[in-house]
Formats: structure tokens, sequence, C-alpha cells
């Protein structure tokens, strides 16, 4: 009985700790098993959100504590054995303005950052304090939200020539099922034809939706992003990937029965490796994608020797 037990407690063990290897082996941008905070940000804006979401919680907290008590000492000071007689004030000036004001006044301390992080998800100059909409130049991608797959368009012209992009590159992003998966891929989150993007460079990201379709939302929480993709609708954001890696995100839109097996896969590469992708996926995506592969490979192993 008991050797029956430990041997079970061992098996658990062992499971786990192939479990706990798997993730170490896999070093990716996404949701963490157990994990209950933000993802790691990837962009000047999520950090903003995150750096919000502390200041916010922060005051939350001290609200609810000092509500929590005054609640206490109201209870215990005020309580009947103590108090048989009760007050019998019903207003007071002073301590109804203090009450009406320093609200008000919390609100504007929680507005003001609050309205520059809303504006700066669509406007770069509110983020990035070197910003130069004249000279800066875009990456523009589209994403299109079927059901229930997205499709991805990097069209030459506007800037995108300057990033390697000479001829049309449109595919679609289908998720893997269980038995394409490898050895690396995340369950759920691993996509065929991944969204290319360089590093350290502000993508203008069109997001729409299959005009005969529904709504989707393309959803990067890693990158503090979140747009819906609307038929017949073209949403404009942006974003700027400070580090290399695959990130993934989901659509975040109920559209079907589907919605939750189209995740969003972004690869974020060097931009001499993402020249080298766009010229190569306008005639054939999937070369385009197994060169990236080798390219991504041979920087690993680059890197490997260079550290020994
Ligand atoms: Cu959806």
């Amino acid at each position: 009985m008991i050797a029956r037990l430990m041997s079970k407690i061992g098996s658990a063990a062992a499971l786990l700790l192939v479990a706990a290897g798997g993730v170490a082996l896999a070093e990716v941008n996404g949701p963490k098993p157990w994990q209950a905070t933000f993802q790691e940000p990837a962009t000047r804006v999520m950090e903003e959100i995150v750096w919000f979401n502390d200041f916010t919680l922060v005051i939350v907290s001290v609200i609810t504590l000092f509500v929590m008590g005054l609640l206490a000492f109201c209870i215990v000071k005020f309580r009947a054995s103590v108090n048989p007689e009760p007050d019998r004030v019903t207003h007071h000036t002073m301590l109804e303005v203090a009450w009406t004001i320093v609200p008000i006044f919390i609100l504007v301390i929680i507005a003001v950052p609050s309205f520059k992080l809303l504006y700066g998800q669509y406007d770069p100059s509110k983020i990035y304090d070197d910003f130069d909409p004249k000279t800066e130049k875009f990456l523009t991608v589209k994403a299109i939200g079927n059901q229930w797959n997205w499709d991805y368009e990097y069209q030459p012209g506007d800037d995108n020539e300057g990033f390697g992009v000479a001829g049309e590159i449109v595919f679609t992003s289908i998720m893997l099922t269980e038995d394409e998966l490898g050895p690396d891929d995340q369950r759920l989150l691993a996509v065929d034809n991944e969204m290319v993007v360089p590093v350290d460079t502000f993508i203008r990201l069109h997001v729409t939706a299959d005009a005969s379709g529904v709504l989707h939302s393309f959803g990067m929480p890693a990158f503090g992003l979140k747009t819906d993709a609307v038929p017949g609708r073209l949403s404009e954001t942006y974003f700027k990937a400070e580090r290399e890696g695959i990130f993934f995100g989901q659509c975040s839109e109920l559209c079907g029965k589907d919605h939750a097996f189209m995740p969003i896969a972004i690869r974020v590469v060097k931009p001499d490796q993402f020249k080298q992708w766009a010229a190569a996926a306008s005639d054939d995506v999937d070369a385009a994608n197994e060169l990236l592969a080798g390219l991504i490979e041979h920087e690993k192993a680059r890197k490997l020797a260079s550290a020994q």
C-alpha cells in the first residue's frame, strides 16, 4: 500500500520535473502556468500600463484601508454599551466639503496619467519623448480577422519598401493542431505562419475584419495592445517591440465557436533578418519562414559559441 503510494508520488514528481523542464526549454513571451500578473512588457506602452496599474492599486489600497479603519473605529467607539445616548448631529458643512473635494482631487490624480496612456496607445508622441512624426519611419502591417484565423498583409509603398517589403506579402495564420505541434510549440498559441516584424521599429497596425464576418479583437498583452477588428472599418494603432522573440496574444472579442482557437503570434526579429524574410516572403511564405528559422538558429548558435 505504502509502496504503491510512494511510486505514485514519485511519478507525480517526475511529471512535475518534466513540466518544469519543458517550460524552461521553450522560453516564450506568453502566458505562464499559474501566472496571476501581467506578462513581461515588451513595449513602452505596456510598461506604462503596468506602472498605472501599480499606481492605482496603491491608491485603491489606501482608500480601502482608510474606510475599513474608519468603520472599525466607529463600531468600537460608538457601540451601544459605551454610548447609550445616540448623537443627534445631522450635518457638518466642513466635513461635507472635505469629502467632496478630496475624492475630486484623487480622481484628477488618476485621470491625468490615464488620459496620457489612453491617447498614447494611438499617438506615439504621448509616450515617446523623442518621437518626431516627420522623420520616424513606420512599417505598416494589416491584420484581418476571419472566422477563425488571421490574415496579414504587407504592401510595398509608404515606408514599407525601406524595411525590405518590395512585393506584396499576404498570408493566413492558422493555429497548429495538437498533432502538428513541435517540441517547443505552445499548445493553442502556436500558428503556422507568424506575423514577422523588426525589433525597435514603429509598426503601424491596421486592424479590420472579414467584410462578411463578425467582430474580432487583436490583442497582444506583452505589447499593451488591443484593437477591435470591425468588418468594413479600418482601425489604426501602433507598437514598437523592444526585444526579440515570439509573442502570443489571442482574439479578444467573442466571435463564434472557434473564438478560442485563433491565436495571434508575432515574431520580433533583427531588422536585417526581417529584410531577408520580407524579400523571400512575397514569393513563398513557407520558404521565407524556413529561411527565418534558419537565421534565428544560426544567431542562437553564434551567441552560444561567443558566450563559451
Ligand atoms: Cu474571437
